[in-house]
């Protein structure tokens, strides 16, 4: 990647993954684009253009004017918010996608699209979900998600473009405000845990998710769109995790530097049915072996480093 276009940059990945783009490529190679006007870093430390992602004419345009050879498209709705507007939901994620691919095409740009352990649903197994298990997901957001999957294997089958994609679990982040995820749960609970000492969790005690903390989220994607393509079997998209918890977890791993930390609970069904039909575990060995991936943060390391942040943020 040389000069990098990103939309949904003011998002929950998008935020921090510009940042750290321009780390590496410097700031001018690296466009951050959103639907509104931006504001925090990503937004002013570089070229910021506003962008509608279902407006095809306008990404083609904006890709190339800014002359982009890779594109990382973000923008998306996600699992919970999805539920309540499911129509928008399929504009924007397979719509967006869709100009995405075009855009991309159009300029002879690699493309990264993320996909989500909401793919998967009924008759994929819950623990050690393989790489390539069943996708029968039962929300629109899985749907969307499993059908972009496909849409980025035709591309690549049918133009030979380079499409490559992670099946993203709940991503844990100090930065970005929660934005409409059903995992989105692990975030709320280390701010309440900061700014009132106590929780009440959406989903139930004993609901396992896969979960991986930003950093992870970012560098993961680094790596993959870098890595050498030859050694790509699963390009769209692979499995990648860094835990397993419930609710329980997290706020035993708050509590050896919170003692106080109560967690109770108020179940959200809409939240808990999108959970329960999610798996518990994903098996990332694909990943592993094709690209290297790795995670530095376990469970306690994301606590100790989420605490520290938000003490400073809320404290
Ligand atoms: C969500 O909860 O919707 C997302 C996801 C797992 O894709 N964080």
């Amino acid at each position: 990647m040389r000069r990098i276009l990103v939309t949904g940059a003011l998002g929950q990945i998008g935020s921090e993954l510009t940042v750290r783009l321009r780390q590496l490529y410097g700031d001018a190679s690296v466009l951050a684009t959103d639907i509104r006007q931006g504001l925090g870093a990503a937004a002013e430390c570089g070229p910021y253009r506003l962008l509608d992602v279902t407006d095809s004419r306008a990404y083609v345009e904006a890709v190339r004017e800014f002359r982009a050879d890779a594109v990382i498209h973000l923008a998306a709705v996600l699992s919970a918010a999805a539920e309540t507007k499911p129509l928008l939901a399929w504009d924007l994620n397979m719509g967006g996608l869709l100009n995405a691919l075009e855009a991309a095409r159009a300029h002879g740009c690699s493309l990264f699209a993320p996909s989500s352990i909401a793919v998967f649903g009924r008759g994929a197994p819950k623990r050690d979900t393989p790489q390539d298990a069943v996708q029968r997901p039962a929300t629109m957001y899985g749907i969307s998600k499993s059908a972009g999957e496909l849409l980025c294997d035709y591309y690549r089958l049918k133009y030979g473009m380079d499409v490559r994609g992670l099946r993203f679990p709940g991503l844990v982040s100090h930065a970005a405000p929660p934005g409409g995820g059903t995992t989105d749960y692990a975030i709320d609970m280390y701010i309440q845990a900061v700014r009132t000492g106590r929780y009440s969790s959406p989903l139930a005690r004993g609901t396992f998710l896969d979960m991986m903390y930003m950093p992870d989220a970012i560098e993961s994607i680094v790596k993959l769109m870098e890595a050498e393509a030859s050694r790509l079997k699963h390009r769209n998209a692979y499995n990648v995790s860094a835990m397993s918890v419930d609710p329980e977890a997290i706020a035993s791993s708050i509590r050896r530097r919170l003692p106080n930390f109560e967690l109770g609970y108020g179940v959200d069904p809409l939240r808990q049915s999108i959970a329960d039909g999610w798996p518990d575990a994903l098996d990332a060995s694909a990943a592993r072996e094709e690209w290297d991936f790795a995670a530095a943060y376990d469970l306690d390391r994301m606590t100790d480093d989420m605490l520290a942040h938000l003490s400073v943020k809320f404290g």
